[in-house]
Formats: structure tokens, sequence, C-alpha cells
């Protein structure tokens, strides 16, 4: 990625974009998860490509739902393993949650090459993959549906990050707590979790995991209080309004680039 310059205005966004190419050249991102990205990115450009203030609030409850879990459960695909995956284990160290494979479009050999990227990242155990995803999630029917009995199966609350609607909903159905973090504020992921992150997931990882540490040494009461006190529903209205208000003046101020021609 050294073609990139170093002060390339654009260069965080293009550096992300190259890990995901370089995922679905290594085999392990599936060719769709280019376009989840591209989608990504757009909503990225409308929040600001940082972190809204709503976003924060749903981070902090996020990290309250993972600390307060009996047995809390990251979900990991093609996109988040070339995205984030030291972010993934770091997170999962600092709340003591498992990591667990579970692929949209799943083959055996991403799911191998996926562990393997985890391991690399500093995972000491992977779930999910082969002969461990003999459970399955019910009322489910993409590859998706196929856990770890000792993971997502068993879970109270899972994280999921880049996800499709339909499990979402599945997990709900079986009563989990359900974490996500979607840039689409509008997808079926985002209003049927429990708790719905609206950002980048290389930074959402990150703040949840800044959130916790700071969180860890709070009575299990009080870090339900904060969970049951979030509202879903309202941190997503929250995350139109930022994206509205943010539109509106810019298409007040201009948006055009302003170039300095000099006299000479
Ligand atoms: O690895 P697999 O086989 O499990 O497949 C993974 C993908 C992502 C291809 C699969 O889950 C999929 O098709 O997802 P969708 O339905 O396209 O949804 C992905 C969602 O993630 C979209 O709403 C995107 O806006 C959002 N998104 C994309 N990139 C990011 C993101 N959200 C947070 N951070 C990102 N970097």
């Amino acid at each position: 990625m050294e073609w990139i310059p170093p002060n390339h205005p654009r260069r965080t966004s293009l550096l992300m974009r190259e890990k995901v190419v370089e995922g679905v050249r290594e085999g392990y991102v599936a060719l769709q998860g280019l376009i989840a990205h591209g989608r990504g990115e757009c909503f990225d450009y409308l929040i600001g490509e940082e972190t809204p203030p709503p976003a924060l609030e749903a981070e902090r409850a996020a990290a309250a739902a993972l600390l307060s879990a009996q047995l809390p459960v990251i979900s990991v695909n093609g996109n988040v393993a070339a995205l984030a995956p030291e972010a993934v284990v770091e997170l999962a160290r600092i709340v003591g949650a498992r990591i667990e494979v579970n692929l949209f479009y799943r083959t055996p050999e991403r799911e191998r090459q996926i562990e393997a990227v985890l391991k690399r990242a500093g995972a000491a155990e992977v779930l999910g993959v082969g002969e461990d995803a003999a459970c399955t999630i019910p009322e489910l029917f993409s590859e998706r549906r196929r856990v770890s009995c000792r993971g997502i199966y068993a879970a109270d609350v899972v994280l999921v990050p880049l996800e499709d609607g339909d499990r979402t909903e599945a997990l709900r159905r079986m009563g989990k707590t359900v974490v996500a973090v979607d840039l689409n504020p509008l997808s079926r992921t985002s209003r049927a979790a429990s708790i719905t992150i609206v950002d980048n997931v290389v930074r959402a990882l990150p703040n949840i995991a800044k959130f916790a540490a700071e969180l860890k040494g709070l009575p299990r009461e009080e870090l339900l209080s904060i969970v049951k006190n979030f509202d879903n529903d309202a941190n997503l209205r929250k995350v139109l309004e930022h994206i509205a208000r943010r539109l509106a003046e810019l298409s007040q101020r201009g948006v055009a680039l302003q170039f300095d021609v000099g006299s000479g």
C-alpha cells in the first residue's frame, strides 16, 4: 500500500479499502464484501467519517452489555477479519468474550483462513470452524444458521459487526441481546438489533473496548441498568437527525472546494 501517498487526503479510507481488496485476493473476503464495503463508505461519508455522538452512547451500552453477559460472543465475517482482527481480539480479551467465525457466503476454506487471520492477531481459540458449527439457529435458512454450540448458540449477548438482518432477527427471537455495528442506520439489522452502533467497525470496536475498560469495576446491576436505559429506536432517530443536520449545514454553507490560484 506504499503507493498511497502519506499526505493523501483520503488515505485512511483508501487504506481500509485496500485491506478489503487484499482479503478478496487472499480468498477470505467474499466478493460481495466489496459491495458491502462500498455501501459502508457511502454511509461513513454521511456521518462525517467520525463517530457521531449517538454512536458513542451505543458503544457505551454495548460495553455494558458485553461485560454483564454470562457468555458474550463476537461474531466475525470476512470483512471484519480484513479490517479489524486485532481490535476483535483486544475487545474479546477485555470483556472475556469468545470469538466465532460466522459467514453468510460460507466455505470451509474461508472459515479456516479467517481462523488463521484471527490467530495471527492473537486469538487463542476461534469457534465456528468446520465440525464445531454443529448447532442450528432455528428459523434461519442461510448458511449463517450453523453456529458453535459453545459459542453463538449458547451466548446471551452476541456482537455482530456487518451483519445481514435475518440472523439478527433470529437471534432476537432466541432471546439473545444482539449488538450490531452497521453504518447504515436504515438496514434491517440496525432496526432489529437490541443495540445498534452506527459507526465504522474500525472505530467502533476500539471505542467499545475503551468503554469496557472504564466500566469494568461496576457492579452487574449498574451495568444492566445502563443496558436497560438504552433505547435503540431513539438512538437510531438521533443518528438520522445527526445526518440530516449535517446535510442541511453543508447545503447552506456550500460544499465546493476552494482553490487559491494566486496572482502570479
Ligand atoms: O463474510 P461473509 O460471507 O459473512 O459476508 C459478509 C458480507 C458483509 C458480504 C455480508 O454480511 C453482507 O452481504 O452484508 P450486507 O447485507 O451487505 O450488509 C453489510 C452492512 O454493513 C451494510 O449495511 C453496510 O453499510 C455495513 N458496513 C459496510 N462496511 C462497514 C459497515 N458497517 C460498519 N463498518 C464498516 N466498515
